[in-house]
This record gives structure tokens, C-alpha cells and sequence, in this order.
């Protein structure tokens, strides 16, 4: 019987150079496997806790060695005696030992590192690939990427207060998709280029230019579409408006324009940016604690445009169980690090099917080479990936695996 040799966690560094879980889990029988946490700009409220020193000497408090280690002093110890690891019993473990609603006892950066190296481990074991680990043996489905091609909010230090402008290319195969995608980008940035425009890039790897308003960002983009050849049959629109980021006091304020606005003229402002562009998603459009103005944009929008709860739900059975009941949003937004192991992420992205909510699977805006939501995405046949813009080796990272894995399965 297979059990777990050893479980280790190492501080690397993630995207935005900040600190982060790497962990690694080596079986009895020399199968092995790394896991990397991921780490939020514009974080809910309701999500699992990431543990940081704190201590402002070492990398102005964002240090992660007290999450390593629990994992060498406390997680290892516990894996390494369980008689037959599965991913549940081993993500079970580490929640039983954390005690904790929101993991902040042992960290869930920590959790989910080991979570993701014990199943790429235990694929490895299995000789198969991760989405086949994770998903079983069916067919499977390659994701349409969302390309965030237009940063702004907390991902960029330019004017906009919208935080992703995205584009949804829709090629007959996953590699056509990001061809279509990698094109619009280029467009997009010598359109900026030939307006003096021309910036550089946000967390997400969007160009993040200065403009006038959120309007001017999608007209910038759908010339972009036009100018590179596409109709927007292929191509939609999306975005992720972040608006917990604007909450204060049952009022929106969009801070770098300065601009108050209550739920029911955001909701407006949505609505009419629905209609003049072909915008197929929105992305956290009202904040994670205005319920009411969720099921009143879902009522009015809901069956047109997908609304994905992102902070509304933080990846969690107990909130999207709210969503359910209320009518709230029609879709979730899927990012492992809110909630803090593969077995609970699986579990959300189960019950969204089972009540007719898409799954859209994420990366956060700080990332790593770690490649394991690509796997998630055709494992559990989402449909969609965020990943963010075709530049900065974080995001391709995703997009260039999803590309080797169509390649097997075509
Ligand atoms: C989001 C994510 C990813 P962050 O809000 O959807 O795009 O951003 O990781 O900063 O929360
Ligand atoms: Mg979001």
C-alpha cells in the first residue's frame, strides 16, 4: 500500500515577488509531487485565511515561514502516519488539524500547497495525468480562455477603477481560441500604442493605459477585436467589476475617479454597459455583503448575461448554498486558495452543477509557474478559465499546459 514518505514546504517567491507556499509530497513509492499557493490582490472577506509573518523586518511583514513551518513541524508528521491516503482523507486531516473555520490556524496557503503536491503525487502514482486524477475518466473538454487584456482596480496603478476588462475568443479547438485571444492583444496594444496610449502591463499581464472612462476601455478593446479580423459571434466580452473593493457603508465608491454611486445606479451602469457592448459576462458586479443588489442584478440580468460570484461566494459550499437559496448570481467563480484544498474546491464546483451554476475556474493575481488549475479546468469540463493576458510566463504558464493537454487528448 502506498502511504507518504515525506511532505516538505519551501518559501518561494509568486508573481508580484511577494512570498509564498511552495510544498512538496514524496510517496512510498518515489512518486512526487509540488504545489505552489496563490495570493489575491483584491481578496473577499469570506475567504480562507492566508497566514503571513507579519513581521515587517522580512519582506514588509508578507514573509510565509510560519506557514512552511507548520507544514514541516505540524502537517507532515499527521500525512505521513495515515495508512492509506486519498486526497479526502488527507485534505480531511489537515482540516481536523488546523480546527479552524477559516484555516487560520495552520494557514491555508499551507493546506493548499500540500493539497495540490499530494495529488499530483498520487497522479503520478497512478501514472496518469493530473486532470484524470482529479476528474476521472470521461470526456473531457478543453476551457474557453478569459483573457483579461485591460487591467485596472487593485491590479494596475492607472485610472480605471473597473479591475478586468476580458475577452472571450471561441475557437473550434483551445489552441485556435488562444491564437484568436494572442492576436486581439497584439491589436489592442498597437491601437493604444497609435493613440499614445501605450503602457505597461498589470498583475494580470493587460496593458493598464490611463483613459477616460470604462466605456472608452471597451471601445478600445472591441476595435481591437474588429481590427484583428473577428466578429463578436467569436469573441465576447466579460468583466470582473470587483466592486467589494468599492463598499463602504452601503454606498459604491470608485476610488481613483472619485465617483459615489448607490446599488441601484451601479446596477444601471451595468445594465447599460450589457447593452451597448457584447458583454456575455460580469464578474462580481455588486459587493460580497449586498445580497439585495445581487438578486436584483440577477433578476434583471440573469438570464442573458452570466454573473459570477467571485468574493460573493469565495469558492465555498456554505456561501454559494446562500447564492442558491437567494438567487443570487448564475455562476461561481472558482479559485482553490479561497476555500484551501482540492477536495473542498471539487465539492463547490459539484453542487454549482447540480443547481445549473457555471464553474469558471481562476487563477489569483499573484501567481506562480504552478500550472494546477489548467488540470482542474478540463477535469471538471468548466468551460472557462481565467488566466489572465497572453504575457508574463504566470498566466501563459496555464494557457501553455492547457495547449499540451489538448494535444493528448486530440
Ligand atoms: C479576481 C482575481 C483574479 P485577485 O478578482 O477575480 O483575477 O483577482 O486574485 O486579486 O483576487
Ligand atoms: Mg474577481
Amino acid at each position: 500500500m502506498v502511504t507518504i514518505k515525506s511532505v516538505k514546504g519551501l518559501q518561494v517567491l509568486d508573481s508580484r515577488g511577494n512570498p509564498t507556499v511552495c510544498a512538496q509530497v514524496v510517496l512510498s513509492d518515489g512518486s512526487a509531487g509540488v504545489g505552489i499557493a496563490p495570493s489575491g490582490a483584491s481578496t473577499g472577506a469570506y475567504e480562507a485565511y492566508e497566514l503571513r509573518d507579519g513581521d515587517k523586518a522580512f519582506y514588509g511583514g508578507k514573509g510565509v515561514t510560519t506557514a512552511v513551518e507548520n507544514i514541516n513541524n505540524i502537517i507532515a508528521k499527521e500525512l505521513c502516519s495515515l495508512i492509506s491516503p486519498t486526497q479526502k482523507t488527507v485534505d480531511d486531516c489537515m482540516i481536523e488539524l488546523d480546527g479552524t473555520e477559516n484555516k487560520s490556524s495552520l494557514g491555508a496557503n499551507a493546506i493548499l500547497a500540500v493539497s495540490i503536491a499530494f495529488a499530483r503525487a498520487s497522479a503520478e502514482s497512478h501514472k496518469i495525468p493530473l486532470y484524470r486524477y482529479l476528474g476521472g475518466v470521461g470526456k473531457k473538454t478543453l476551457p474557453v480562455p478569459m483573457m483579461n487584456i485591460l487591467n485596472g482596480g487593485a491590479h494596475a496603478s492607472n485610472n480605471v477603477d473597473i479591475q478586468e476588462f476580458m475577452i472571450l475568443p471561441k475557437g473550434v479547438t483551445f489552441a485556435e481560441s488562444l491564437r484568436i485571444g494572442s492576436e486581439i492583444y497584439h491589436r489592442l496594444g498597437k491601437i493604444l500604442g497609435d493613440k499614445g496610449l501605450r503602457s505597461g502591463v498589470g498583475d494580470e499581464g493587460g496593458f493598464a493605459p490611463d483613459i477616460e472612462s470604462d466605456r472608452e476601455a471597451l471601445e478600445l478593446i472591441c476595435e481591437a477585436i474588429v481590427s484583428a479580423g473577428y466578429g463578436f459571434d467569436k469573441v465576447g466580452l466579460a468583466l470582473d467589476v470587483a466592486s467589494s473593493e468599492w463598499y463602504r457603508d452601503g454606498k459604491y465608491y470608485m476610488p481613483k475617479r472619485g465617483i459615489y454611486m448607490s446599488a441601484g445606479e451601479l446596477i444601471k451602469t451595468v445594465e447599460e454597459l450589457c447593452k451597448d457592448f457584447p458583454i456575455i459576462s460580469v464578474e462580481d458586479p455588486l459587493s460580497e455583503d449586498d445580497w439585495e443588489g445581487w438578486c436584483e442584478i440577477t433578476n434583471k440580468l440573469g438570464s442573458s448575461v452570466q454573473l459570477v460570484g467571485d468574493d460573493l461566494f469565495v469558492t465555498n459550499t456554505k456561501r454559494l448554498n446562500m447564492g442558491i437559496k437567494k438567487g443570487a448570481g448564475n455562476a461561481i467563480l472558482i479559485k482553490p486558495n479561497q476555500i484551501g484544498t482540492v477536495s473542498e474546491t471539487l465539492e463547490v464546483i459539484d453542487l454549482a452543477l447540480k443547481n445549473g451554476y457555471k464553474s469558471v475556474i481562476s487563477h489569483r493575481s499573484g501567481e506562480s509557474e504552478d500550472t494546477f488549475i489548467a488540470d482542474l479546468s478540463v477535469a471538471v469540463n468548466a468551460g472557462m478559465i481565467k488566466s489572465g493576458a497572453p504575457c508574463r510566463t504566470d498566466r501563459v504558464a496555464k494557457y501553455n499546459r492547457l495547449l499540451a493537454i489538448e494535444d493528448t487528448l486530440l
